[in-house]
């Protein structure tokens, strides 16, 4: 397998083109588990204080304060903590922790041993899509590689007095098994779905135990934080969106691939970095963090790619998913299509998104087919608008959001599919990429 690789400031992506990336050996020689030495070697707390300065943001689509959601756990009692890695990478569009798992799967369970440490933790999970069976047979290799050189175990670590076990889990491959509390429920064995917030995972989650659940690239962002020190993080990004991050640009750019950069690079910089859009095209219409996050145009290319500013232009940064979509796009094939996907995987737990994600996709399918009804746009808004904000959990907004921002900037699209087909429009041969 093979990846694009362009960086600014190569971390994750550092070992990704090299010879047998994967294994402990290489991840060793290029400074690997030498962050967990020196954790090791500190205070638990002192680490927590120290992910807290370095300002990481959650990975995984919220940019949740990675130290602070740690900082939640309750005072030990004695019963077990634990650590979950949410590896359920599903957006539409994300594709970013795969690469880190299959390319330098130890900067994650370096990342594990690192935060299990300083949160009290001895027992780890990573739930893993179930589909990526590649994927899970690397983490299992890499995990025994790590138990095999005494870096997890029973009784490791400088003083004896470390003990750590990682299991790896593969879930069934429902989108909605990356929301942290359907994750917790499919890892216990139930069905996936989301639970009530509060309580938090922090104070009930695993087992109804005290648990932190973060995002692959979130923990494999640790190891590098203690070997090379805060400092060196916050030195990368912006004040309040530091470090590093993997973009991941898809669609209409001559070399799509994943681009490691720190945090504030802009979309025009990273178009530039794919090659820029095909040739004899003009760029139409992208996507932030998935099709979850509202599509910006050319307007938005020099808003710089960090939660405050990417917020300000009216989206989200979410898992930087930049979906690139040139003029031969029809945006009601491509919302039809995200339609499409958050009816299927909605888990049908409460009304609004259950019901509203079904009357969208037959609406949008006609209007696709230029079979819409002069009243179907009011529809739209106003199922999409019952949707958001009502539903139990992050899914259902998602699923209107595409709508609301799609309407926004291109009605005259949706109008247009009252009477023409958008594969008339907007030819499949001339949108496809090979
Ligand atoms: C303790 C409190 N913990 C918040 C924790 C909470 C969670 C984290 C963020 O959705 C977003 C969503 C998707 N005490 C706490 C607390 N926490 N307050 O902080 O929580 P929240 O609710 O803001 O977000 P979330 O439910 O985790 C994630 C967006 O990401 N998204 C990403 C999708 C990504 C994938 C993928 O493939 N990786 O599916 C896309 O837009 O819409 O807004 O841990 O427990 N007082
Ligand atoms: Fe399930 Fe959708 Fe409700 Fe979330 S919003 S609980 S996915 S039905």
């Amino acid at each position: 397998m093979s990846y694009t690789v362009d960086t600014l400031a190569p971390v994750l992506s550092d070992l990704w083109d090299a010879e047998r990336a994967w294994t402990l050996e290489t991840y060793r020689s290029r400074g690997g588990y030498e962050g967990l030495a020196s954790a090791l070697t500190m205070a638990p707390g002192d680490i927590v204080e120290a992910v807290k300065a370095s300002g990481l943001r959650g990975r995984g689509g919220a940019g949740f304060p990675a130290g602070l959601k740690w900082s939640f756990l309750p005072p030990p009692d004695g019963g077990p903590r634990y650590l979950v890695v949410n590896a359920d990478e599903s957006e539409p569009g994300t594709c970013k922790d795969i690469p880190v798992m299959m390319g330098n799967p130890h900067s994650l369970i370096e990342g594990v041993a690192i935060t299990s440490y300083a949160i009290g933790c001895t027992h780890a999970f990573i739930y893993l899509r179930g589909e990526v069976v590649h994927v899970y047979r690397r983490l299992m290799q890499a995990v025994r590689e790590a138990r095999e050189a005494g870096l997890i175990g029973q009784g490791v670590g400088p003083n004896g007095d470390f003990d750590l076990e990682i299991t790896v889990h593969a879930g069934a491959g429902a989108y909605i098994c990356g929301e942290e509390t359907a994750l917790l429920d499919s890892l216990e064995g139930l069905r996936g779905q989301p639970r009530l917030k509060p309580p938090f995972p922090a104070v009930a989650g695993l087992y109804a135990r005290p648990t932190v659940v973060n995002n692959v690239e979130s923990i494999a962002s640790v190891p590098g934080i203690l070997r090379h020190g805060v400092d060196w993080f916050t030195a990368m990004g912006t004040e309040k969106s530091t470090g590093h991050g993997l973009f991941s640009v898809s669609g209409h750019v001559k070399n799509p691939g994943q681009f490691e950069a720190p945090l504030g690079i802009t979309m025009r910089e990273l178009i530039e970095m794919a090659g820029g859009i095909r040739e004899g095209h003009t760029l139409k219409f992208w996507t932030p963090g998935g099709s979850s996050t509202p599509i910006l145009t050319a307007a938005e290319l020099d808003v710089p790619l960090d939660y405050e500013s990417v917020g300000a232009a009216g989206s989200m940064l979410a898992t930087r998913a930049l979906q690139v979509f040139d003029d031969t796009t029809s945006v009601v094939r491509v919302i039809s299509r995200w339609t499409d996907f958050y009816q299927h995987e909605s888990c049908g737990k409460c009304t609004p998104c259950r019901e509203g994600t079904f009357w969208m996709k037959q609406v949008m399918h006609r209007l696709e087919a230029g079979q819409g009804r002069s009243s179907d746009i009011d529809l739209l808004l106003d199922v999409s608008a019952n949707i958001a904000g009502r539903s139990f959990c992050a899914l259902g907004d998602a699923s209107a959001t595409p709508i609301q921002s799609g309407i926004k900037h291109f009605r005259e699209e949706f109008e247009a599919g009252c009477h023409t087909p958008a594969w008339e429009l907007f030819p499949y041969e001339a949108s496809a990429v090979f």
